[in-house]
């Protein structure tokens, strides 16, 4: 049995290495966002394939959830002294592998490749795969124009108001040719950003397609409880975009996709308006402050996915 986990970054991060603890490397495959990515300073940053893989390696900052531990910030500092771009904050150690990857595209490799490759000298023994070897690139409608997802996020911090988000090339992007979708018997959604790491993914029509009507149980995990976000900008931009911020309407958000919904159980109230969708749910603790956190998320999750056959 092979599970599928769609993940973004740092939240998406937390239950994926839960994931890693309860499966064995042949039953999971991850398939990660990257509409994230872009060439900053002449480097492809890949930040939420590269945060999986820190995450798994257990090299993440954890404090700050991207990036290395125990980095040290000679090139910024230098390059600060020049007057040059340091609004994308990129550590000595990080720098090292963006500068390799770039190197091997350029020498023709695939991302999936490099990635793969990264992967393994990382020591992770699971399959990373970024979402497609082509370029999808998110950007956002502010109230300061269209911004590439990077500038919206990093440099300009979340603050702009969002009309409408834009998956540039998804809808002609090809989905990651190592992810066979035949092998796959359950589809764990983690609880990343719908909008900013799970849409783009979703936009690819292969996978769409295949989550629209695939058998087997498609669970989403809930990024928002109590009306907050675990991580990250979700809240305000639901409300941008008009949605209320709550567990049912990312549910309502991923109806016709999934089959089941992992709601945190201090939302117990809300069951019912997502199980009116067609939806089954399941309650659980949705918060992972420790590595027991993650782990045991990660054993629900994946015992009620079994429960939807
Ligand atoms: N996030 C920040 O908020 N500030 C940064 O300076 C920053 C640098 C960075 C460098 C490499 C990397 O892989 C990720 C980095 N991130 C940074 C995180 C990242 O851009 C976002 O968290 C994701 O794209 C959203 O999932």
């Amino acid at each position: 049995m092979t599970v599928l986990a769609l993940t973004g970054g740092v939240g998406g991060a937390k239950l994926a290495l839960g994931l890693t603890s309860v499966l064995s490397p042949e039953d999971l495959v991850f398939l990660v966002n990257t509409g994230d990515d872009f060439t900053h300073l002449g480097l492809h940053i890949s930040p939420d394939v590269d945060t999986l893989m820190y995450t798994l390696s257990e090299l993440a900052n954890r404090d700050q959830g991207w990036g290395r531990e125990n980095e040290s910030w000679n090139f910024m500092e230098s390059l600060e002294a020049l007057g040059g771009e340091t609004w994308f904050q990129l550590g000595d150690r990080d720098l090292a592998l963006h500068h390799y990857r770039t190197q091997q595209l350029a020498e023709g490799l695939t991302l999936s490749e490099v990635t793969s490759d990264i992967a393994q000298k990382l020591g992770i023994k699971f399959r990373v795969l970024p979402m497609s070897d082509e370029s999808v690139r998110t950007e956002v409608d502010t109230t300061s124009g269209r911004l590439s997802f990077q500038y919206y996020f990093v440099r300009e911090k979340c603050e702009p108001e969002v009309s409408a988000i834009h998956y540039s090339c998804a809808a002609d992007a090809s989905l990651n040719p190592h992810l066979l979708l035949n092998d796959i018997h359950a589809v764990v959604i983690c609880p990343s950003n719908p909008y900013l790491s799970v849409d783009p993914m979703l936009t690819i029509p292969e996978l769409r397609t295949f989550l629209a009507s695939t058998d087997t149980p498609v669970v989403a995990v809930t990024p928002i409880v109590k009306g907050l976000a675990l991580k990250g900008p979700t809240a305000k931009l639901m409300a941008e975009l008009g949605v209320q911020a709550t567990a049912t309407n990312v549910a309502k958000h991923y109806k016709g996709l999934i089959n089941g919904f992992v709601l945190d159980e201090t939302d117990a109230e809300l069951r019912d308006s997502i199980e009116s969708l067609g939806v089954r749910v399941s309650l659980s603790q949705t918060i992972m402050r420790t590595m027991e956190d993650r782990v045991e998320l990660a054993r629900n999750v994946l015992q009620f996915t079994e429960s939807l056959r």
